[in-house]
Parts: structure tokens; sequence; C-alpha cells
């Protein structure tokens, strides 16, 4: 295909200039294990907000008492590995030490507790919690006999006991540095499935495609980890081709929101009851999840978020509040998705700083020459797509990001229709942040993260206030917390987190690199297939593509295609897919898009060319 060397559009909005609409020019050119319960003080004082310093002393007071008082009892059998930290039994509540002869209240493993406004203290530990049933696996025939106070799903981790809390060290305490951490050892009760071994030797129904043997991998034993996929859609089998939008979810995270609401679920920092301390250990362990799935350097580094357009609206709100002024350049690429052109638009426009956009050519491949020549002195963000969801492109985003550095700019990377399908590491990427959602990652929706370079996110003021996110209130100021937590204000989602962290743990029992080798014999089969179709325009024909085909038919609406999918029990997007400018760019305003995921199989494609051929030929 031709390639035009189409220069780079630009959209220029001062603060002065307040466009209702944008138009991008056609064809231009994306103490170990202490548990510190101690902030709750038997029979203490209820303290009022007003007094900091007298809180701050006290605590302090009571925490040097915790921190020097004998370690907490050694569980046997815990997983934990470490020789330094006294061992905790997974998700069990921790026994403090002792304050003042009392028991403390159970805390999370993890350290959190900001029961210090409590009044009173009980004089014992609450009764033992009630015998969880036996939890539920992802893999039926694994044996699971979790003890009665042991969740399945947490990690030994701990936090570390007042480390650079700064101003008021009193309730939650910093997420330990992995580094540092013990190893992670895996939940006892649930030994994850072998993905690998059952995936083995199983021949491919379509040979000639490849040996999907090769990457050690079976859809069709996939499948059934999805009971979705058992439905039937207007009495046919459901073909679910609409992964962009969302991905089906495994048994797993279905049964881990199961338990968490059964035997867990809780508000989280903030209590001295043992529901808030499994709570917070299956939300805490969820970020250790998405931290090792992303190859993050810490769990500091990681912010939950509501998904990728939350994730991407954080970063231009505090990040971009505080680092761009007017004349500054931010650049974006021709393939993304509204969520990563409108915060930029809305931080242009309230900054005075310019909008440029990468070109793309009629693969829709970017134009690196085009990219590099729109870096200068003036640019101090590039934010772009890893993978579009319009087109499929996986856009060179290593290449991109380097040159980005060369001129001293930040990087954003939308991961959002990435992580499903190839393996990422932040670390080698050398992005500065990195964002996703869970739901396209086979997680719940409502929930995704945001990665971010340490100092940068140490430096960046907070983008909501309320609680959670503070260290201390006063009517004349307020401190914060150190990252993560002084981007979570609020009660978040604590369920759809922890249902993230299974979603992970699955996918990387799998193997996404599997993952990604079977999507990719599957992408060139769909390709192939889909071309024999009268009248179909495949629009994205990049090199290098990641689960998408997307495509228009001549004579039809896309609209129509999709309900006549429907019909058929196909499951396809139609529209613009929330990136507009990417499809003006081929002249087209809409697309039916197929995308895949590693549960789909050959014969998925099969039934959805044969209905596009019935609709092609009127029947
Ligand atoms: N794309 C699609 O059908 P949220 O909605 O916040 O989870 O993700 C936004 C988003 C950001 N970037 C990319 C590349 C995306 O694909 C999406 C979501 C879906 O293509 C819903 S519009």
């Amino acid at each position: 295909m031709s390639t035009p060397e189409s220069g780079p559009g630009e959209l220029r909005l001062g603060a002065s200039q307040v466009p209702t609409t944008t138009e991008i020019p056609r064809g231009t050119a994306p103490t170990p294990g202490v548990a510190l319960a101690a902030a709750r003080v038997p029979g203490g004082p209820s303290v009022p907000d007003a007094e900091p310093i007298a809180l701050t002393a006290l605590i302090q007071r009571y925490a040097n008492e915790l921190f020097t008082a004998p370690p907490a009892s050694v569980a046997p059998g815990s997983a934990t590995t470490s020789t330094a930290a006294p061992a905790v039994p997974v998700g069990a509540p921790v026994a403090s030490a002792p304050l003042g002869g009392e028991a403390s209240p159970p805390t999370s493993a993890f350290g959190f507790s900001d029961a210090i406004a409590l009044p009173t203290a009980p004089s014992a530990p609450p009764a033992a919690a009630p015998p969880a049933a036996a939890p539920p696996t992802s893999a039926p025939t694994t044996p699971a006999a979790p003890s009665a106070d042991a969740s399945p799903f947490t990690s030994p981790l701990r936090f570390d006991a007042l480390g650079d809390l700064g101003a008021l060290p009193l309730i939650s305490f910093p997420l330990l540095d992995d580094t540092s951490a013990p190893a992670l050892a895996p939940p006892a009760a649930t030994p994850a499935p072998d993905h690998a071994l059952a995936y083995e030797l199983v021949p491919t129904d379509r040979p000639s495609l490849g040996p999907v043997t090769g990457t050690g991998f079976d859809p069709h034993v996939l499948r059934r980890e999805f009971p979705i996929l058992n439905e039937r859609v207007n009495g046919k089998r459901l073909v679910w081709l609409d992964n962009a939008a969302t991905t089906q979810k495994p048994q797993a995270v279905i049964d881990r929101l199961k338990y968490f609401y059964e035997h867990e679920n809780s508000n989280i920092h903030r209590a001295a009851h043992t529901l808030a301390a499994r709570a917070t250990d299956a939300y805490e362990s969820a970020r250790d999840s998405v931290r090792r799935f992303i190859n993050a350097p810490s769990v500091k580094d990681i912010v939950f978020v509501r998904g990728t357009t939350e994730g991407i609206n954080l970063i231009a709100q505090a990040w971009g509040r505080a680092n761009v002024k007017a004349g500054d350049e931010i650049v974006i690429t021709h393939l993304e998705h509204h969520a990563n052109i409108v915060p930029w638009q809305q931080l242009c426009l309230a900054t005075g700083a310019v909008l440029k956009v990468a070109p793309v050519d009629d693969d829709g491949q970017i134009i690196l020459a085009a990219y590099e020549q729109l870096l200068g002195p003036k640019t101090v963000l590039v934010s772009l797509t890893q993978v579009s969801n319009a087109l499929g492109t996986i856009t060179p985003a290593r290449e991109m990001i380097e040159a980005a550095h060369r001129h001293g700019a930040v990087v954003v990377l939308d991961g959002a229709q990435a992580v499903s399908h190839m393996p990422v590491d932040v670390q080698a990427l050398d992005c500065d942040f990195f964002v996703f959602s869970g739901h396209k990652v086979f997680a719940p929706t409502g929930i995704g993260a945001v990665y971010g370079k340490r100092a940068l996110l140490e430096a960046m003021p907070p983008w909501q206030g309320g609680g959670n996110m503070i260290s201390d209130v006063t009517f004349e100021r307020t401190t914060f917390h150190g990252p993560p937590m002084r981007f979570e204000a609020g009660t978040g989602n604590i369920a759809d987190a922890v249902g993230l962290g299974a979603a992970l743990d699955w996918l990387m029992r799998i193997g996404v690199a599997n993952v990604g080798h079977y999507e990719h014999e599957l992408l060139g089969y769909g390709t192939a297939r889909l071309a024999t179709v009268p009248g179909l325009r495949m629009i994205g024909t990049a090199r290098d593509k990641a689960g998408v085909l997307s495509f228009t038919l001549a004579g039809q609406k896309t609209e129509q295609v999709g309900g006549m999918l429907d019909q058929e029990g196909i499951a396809v997007r139609s529209g613009h897919h929330c990136a507009q400018p990417i499809l003006r760019r081929f002249g087209v305003e809409a697309t039916v898009r197929a995308s895949l995921a590693p549960y789909n199989t050959c014969d998925d494609l099969d039934a959805l060319v044969a209905a596009l051929h019935r609709i092609q030929v009127g029947r």
C-alpha cells in the first residue's frame, strides 16, 4: 500500500480559542510483619481532629511501644518465607503485640488500620472468623482446603512500619518496596492450574495455520473456564468477538468476587476488625499482582483507578496541571482513543499548551519520521496507545518513548488494548506512566491501574481530595499520604480490585506470551478468511497488529451488519469505537470490528465469515 508522507496535524488550543469541536485535517499525517493495630489504643481516648499535634505525639508514643514490643507470634504452616519477618497466616487477622497488657484487635497483614478514633477496644481479639467455605478455585480438579481463617487468595506481603511517611506516621503504613519484601509464595490452598500442561500437545483444528501446539496452549481447554461462552443468543451458540470493548471473565475471577463478598467484604485501611484486615490484604495483594503483571519496581508505583479513562484524566489533572504551561507542546498520535485525546485537549485549553498529532500511513502505522519531527524543546509530554482499538495497530512504543525522552518529554502509554495480548514490562519500555483497564483483561469493569515512575508520582499533587488519601486534616491545612494512596481518595472499588488481581494471576499462569502467539495465528487466519467476503474492506492493515479485525462491507451500514450478526449469535462492535479521528483518516465514520481473545477459535471466525457471506448475498 502507498504511504503518503502527509504532514503532521496540529491542534492549537490556546486558552482564548475554545472550539466546540476540533477538526483534524483529513489525510494528515498516534518491621516487617508487625501488625499495626497499634493505632488502636485500648481504652484510649477518642481524639478530636482539631488536635493534630497531641494526636501525633500520642500515636508516636504508642507506635514506639509497639515496635519495641515482641513480634507477633509465628503461625505454624504460614506461607511466609522471610526469616526477618514473623510469619502471618495468609489472609488471617494478625495478632498484634500487646499494648498495656491487652491484645490489640486484628489488623491487616499490610499494616493498615486507622482504628485510632474508636473510643474503646475489645478486651480480647474478636472471635475467630466463621469457617470459610471451601473456596472455589479456577481448576475444578485442584484440591482446595484453606484453613478457616486463611483466605486462599491473599499473599503474605508486608508493609513497612513507619517508613517514609513524613508528616504524620500514625495510621497507615507505606507499601514495602518489593525488593525487600519476602518472596511471594503461591497461596497454598489454591495451586494454580497448570495451563502449560493442560494446553500441551492438543492439535489445532486448523493445522494449515501453523502450530498452535507450539505455543503450549489450547483455546478449547481455555474456553471451559468461561461459563458465559455456553450462553445461547438468538438460539445460536454465542460467538464473542467484542473483546476490545470488554473481555469475558473466567471462573477464577467470578469465584474470587464471590469469595470476597462471602468472606472478606469490608472497607479497607481503616478499621480494627477482622474483615477489614482480610479486605485490606486482598486489595493490597491485588496491587502486587498488578505490579508483577507489568513488572513495575514497586507496589508504591501502582494506583488503582476506575479504568484507562480515569487513569489518563488523573495524569492530565495531577501531573499536567502542575507541569504544563502556555506554549508547551503535547504530542499524541492519530490512532488515539478519545480517552487519550480529550483529557489533553482539556489540559491544553486550560493551560494554553498546544496539541500535536503524529500521523499514520495508509496501513494505519505511525510515520516515525513525522513523529520525530514533532518533537522538540517545547514537547513536555507524549501520550500514545500501545495498540489501536480501532485498527489493531501495534505502535513502536519503545522507539517512540526513546525519541520522546531524547527531548526530555514525559511519556504516557495507553495500554488498554495491549495488556490482554502481549507481555508488558514498564521498566523495559521505560514509559513514565502506563495505564490500563481491568475489564479488557478478564477482570471486572470499574477497575484499572496507573503505573507511574516513583519520582513523578511523588512530585504530583493529588487530583481528588477526601478520605483515605490524607495523613492529617485540620481546618487550616491537610497533609497527604505518599503514592499510591494520595491518588486514591474515598472508598475505592475494593472487590473489583481483588477481581483484577485474580484475573492477572490467572493470565500470568497461562502466559501472556502464549496468548499473544496464539492470537497472532488467529488474526492471520481471520484476515485471510475475511478477504473472501465480497465487498469487504479491511481498515487497518499494519504489519504489526493485535487482536482487531476492523472492516466495512460495501452496500451495508455497519450497525445493520452488527444487528444481523447478532441474530446469528455473533457479537461484534459496530460504530466509531470512540476513535473518530482515526476512522476519518480512512474516510469512514464507522466500521464493524471483530476483536479477539484467547478463548476465540477458528470456528468463531468461520461463523463470522459465513454470516458475512450470507449478508452479502442477501440471505
Ligand atoms: N475502548 C473499545 O470498544 P475505559 O473505557 O476507560 O475502560 O477505556 C478507554 C480506552 C482507552 N484507550 C483505548 C486504546 C481503549 O480501547 C479504550 C476503551 C473500548 O474500543 C471502549 S470505547
